[in-house]
Parts: structure tokens; sequence; C-alpha cells
């Protein structure tokens, strides 16, 4: 799906475990301003997300555990599985996503190009076909 890539960033594994690295202008393709992650979803049928953003772009990953993130872009789905500490999604402006079977262990890591502002994001499946419509005309 354009808007969508998937990839895997540089590990340096030795004797005491696993480093993993992303770098911004090397891995990230745009200035981290900001990272949260989100943790202790012990129900695997809650769902997050359901919003798409207006500007930011992100990069996504389980650090820890399993999910599986849905994408939309109003004329399709895609269900990415973030099932591995190096396998990111980069997410582009204008995406919808639901992030959902989250597994007990999992930690789902973004780095953002943006501080939060609530105004960057749709909220409403409704409102974001109506934005997306926009953005064509
Ligand atoms: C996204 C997915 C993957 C803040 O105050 N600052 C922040 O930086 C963030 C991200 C959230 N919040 C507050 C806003 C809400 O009161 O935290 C509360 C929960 O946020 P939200 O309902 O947006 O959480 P999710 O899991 O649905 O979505 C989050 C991010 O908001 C969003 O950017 O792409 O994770």
């Amino acid at each position: 799906m354009d808007g969508i890539t998937t990839g895997r960033i540089r590990c340096y594994p030795d004797g005491r475990g696993n480093l993993f690295v992303a770098e911004s202008g090397k891995d990230v393709p745009f200035d981290v301003k900001r990272v949260y992650y989100i943790s202790g979803v012990t129900d695997r049928d809650t769902t997050r997300g359901s919003h798409a953003h207006k500007k930011l772009k992100q990069m996504m990953f389980c650090v820890g555990g399993v999910c599986d993130v849905i994408f939309d872009n109003g004329l399709s789905r895609e269900t990415v599985r973030l099932d591995a500490p190096d396998k990111y999604v980069l997410v582009g402006p204008g995406i919808w996503r639901e992030m959902t079977n989250f597994d007990s262990t999992a930690t789902l890591m973004v780095l953002a190009s943006d501080l939060y502002d609530e105004c960057d994001y749709i909220r409403n499946y409704d409102d974001y076909l109506n934005y997306l419509k926009g953005a064509l005309e």
C-alpha cells in the first residue's frame, strides 16, 4: 500500500544480547521529535488507534511481543504483523490505522516526526473518507 513501508533495522548481537539501532537520517527518514510506547494491553480484542494523522510521519516497532497494525487508505486494507524487535513499519500521513491482537508482553514503540498535536488527528472514519475526498479535489 502506498504510504506504508516495512523493513528491518540494524541489530548488533553478541554474547550479551542484541542491540538495535535506528538513527534519524540513516534508518529513520525524518527527524525524531517524539517517542512513545504502548504496553500492558491485556485483552487481545482491544483495538487502539482508529485514527489517521494529517501530517505526522511515524516509524513503529514492537520492541517486545507481538501486535498487528491494520492500515487503511480508504480503498484497501493491509495488516502488518510486528513480531520481531528489528521489524518496523514506516507510516506516512493520511493513513488510517488500528492496532490489535496485542499479546500480553507486547510493547509497541513509535518514533514520530512531530510533537503531540490533537489537531493533527482524524478520529472518525467518515471524516477520514471526507478528508481523502477533499484532498483529491
Ligand atoms: C498512533 C498510535 C500508534 C498525549 O498526551 N501525548 C502523546 O504523545 C500521545 C501519543 C498521546 N497522548 C494522550 C492523548 C490521549 O489522551 O494519550 C491518550 C491516549 O492516546 P490515543 O488514544 O491517541 O492512543 P492510541 O493508542 O489510540 O494512538 C497512539 C497515538 O496517539 C497515535 O499517534 O499513531 O498510538
